[in-house]
C-alpha cells in the first residue's frame, strides 16, 4: 500500500456494548449468546494496528424517514418501547438485571393476528425466531450500529473508495418487519439506501448465512442487486430461504442471486463462488458496493462447517478490488472471537491492493 493513498476510514461507536444478552436458546437448552461484545472489540484491536487507516468516530445518525422506510414503524416503535420497557422494570427490580425478552408466543398464524400491535407480549409479532432478545440498552445499541452503516455510506458518496463500518449489532436477517439471528435492524440495506443517491448498486453478503433480511427488503427493487453466498438452507440456518431459485420479485427479476454451498466448503470452491458473484455484478454495472462481511465462513468458527483460511479473505479482497466499485464493507458474523479481527484486516489489506492479484 503505497504511504501517499489516502486513510481508509474504521467507523465505530462503542453504543454496541449497550446489547450484551447472556443466553441464546439451543434444542431447549440455554447456551452462552454467542454475539457478544468482545467480538467487536477485537476486530477493532485488529484494525487498528494497521498501517494507513482512520478511526471515525459516530458524527451522523440515521435519521428516521430513512429508518422508517428500510423498516415498518412498527417495528422501530416496538424495539424503542421494548428497551424502555426493560429498563423500567430493571429499576423496579434491580436484581433481575441485565434483562432479556425473548418471544415465546409466535402468532404465525392469520386467526391469531388480532390486536398485534397492541398486546402486552407483542415480541412474537416481530421475530421470526429467538436469537434477537431484547434488552434496555438493545435499542441505543442498534440504531448506533445502524448509524455507523449510515455514516459509512456518505464517506462513499463524500469519495472514499474503501470504508469500514464496524456494526453490531449485525443486521442482515433483520427484514422490513422482522427481527432474528442476532440481527435488529438492517444495516447494509439502509447504507444502500443512502447509496442509491449514486446510481444502482450491489450487496454482496459473504456471511456464512444466507442474507434473508437484506434479500426481502430489496426483493421487488430493481436498482440494488443482492447477491448472497452462503451455507445451503437445506442444512443450515436461516433454513427457510436462501435458495437458487430465489431471483427477485415480479418488479425486479433476476435482481436477488443466491449462491448456496455445500457443508464443509473449501477456499477454492468458495473463491469460485466469489467469482461468479462478481461476473453477475459486474453485469449489472453497479456505481456502488455494499458488502456484508461475516467471518462465520473460517475454520475457526465454533458454529459452523465452512473451512476459509486468512489467505481466502484476502483473495476475496484482492477480486473484489478488481471491480474498480467503491466498497463499503459492513461488518456481520463472526464467532470466533481470537480469529475475526485477523481476518477483517486480511479482507481489508485485500480490498487496499493496487493491481493484479
Ligand atoms: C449474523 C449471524 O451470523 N447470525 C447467525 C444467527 C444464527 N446462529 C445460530 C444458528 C444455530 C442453528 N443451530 C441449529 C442446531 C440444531 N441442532
Ligand atoms: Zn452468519
Amino acid at each position: 500500500m503505497p504511504i501517499t493513498s489516502k486513510p481508509t476510514p474504521i467507523l465505530y461507536s462503542p453504543d454496541h456494548r449497550l446489547h450484551d444478552p447472556r443466553y441464546e436458546l439451543e434444542n431447549g437448552m440455554l447456551s452462552r449468546y454467542q454475539e457478544h461484545p468482545a467480538r467487536i472489540e477485537k476486530v477493532l484491536m485488529h484494525l487498528k494496528q494497521l498501517e494507513n487507516i482512520t478511526l471515525v468516530p459516530p458524527s451522523e445518525t440515521v435519521p428516521l424517514e430513512i429508518l422508517e422506510s428500510v423498516h415498518s414503524p412498527d417495528l422501530i416503535q416496538h424495539l424503542q418501547k421494548e428497551s424502555q420497557a426493560v429498563a423500567e422494570q430493571e429499576a423496579r427490580n434491580p436484581d433481575l438485571a441485565p434483562l432479556y425478552r425473548y418471544p415465546y408466543i409466535f402468532p404465525i398464524r392469520s386467526e391469531m393476528h388480532s390486536y398485534l400491535s397492541t398486546s402486552p407480549e407483542p415480541d412474537g409479532c416481530f421475530a421470526f425466531d429467538t436469537y434477537a432478545p431484547i434488552g434496555s440498552g438493545t435499542w441505543r445499541a442498534v440504531f448506533a450500529s445502524a448509524s455507523l452503516a449510515w455514516q459509512g455510506a456518505g464517506l462513499l458518496i463524500a469519495g472514499e473508495q474503501v470504508a469500514y463500518a464496524l456494526c453490531r449489532p449485525p443486521g442482515h436477517h433483520a427484514s422490513y418487519d422482522s427481527i432474528g439471528g442476532y440481527c435488529y435492524l438492517n444495516n447494509a440495506a439502509i447504507a444502500a439506501t443512502r447509496l442509491k443517491n449514486l446510481g444502482p448498486g450491489a450487496i454482496l453478503d459473504i456471511d456464512y448465512h444466507h442474507g434473508n433480511g437484506t434479500q426481502s427488503i430489496f426483493w421487488q427493487d430493481n436498482q440494488v442487486l443482492t447477491v448472497s453466498l452462503h451455507a445451503d438452507p437445506a442444512q443450515e440456518y436461516p433454513f427457510f430461504s436462501g435458495y437458487a431459485d430465489e431471483s427477485g420479485g415480479e418488479m425486479a427479476i433476476g435482481s436477488n442471486i443466491n449462491l448456496p454451498l455445500p457443508a464443509g466448503c473449501d477456499d477454492s470452491t468458495y473463491l469460485q463462488a466469489v467469482k461468479v458473484a462478481l461476473q453477475r455484478i459486474r453485469t449489472f454495472r453497479p456505481r456502488w458496493l455494499v458488502l456484508s462481511a461475516g467471518y462465520d465462513t473460517c475454520a475457526a468458527d465454533p458454529t459452523t462447517s465452512f473451512m476459509l483460511s486468512g489467505d481466502a479473505y484476502e483473495q476475496i479482497g484482492r477480486k473484489i478490488t478488481k471491480t474498480g466499485l467503491p466498497v463499503l464493507v459492513v461488518h456481520e458474523g463472526g464467532y470466533a472471537i481470537e480469529e475475526n479481527g485477523g481476518l477483517a484486516a486480511r479482507l481489508l489489506d485485500g480490498l487496499r491492493s493496487k493491481g493484479g492479484e
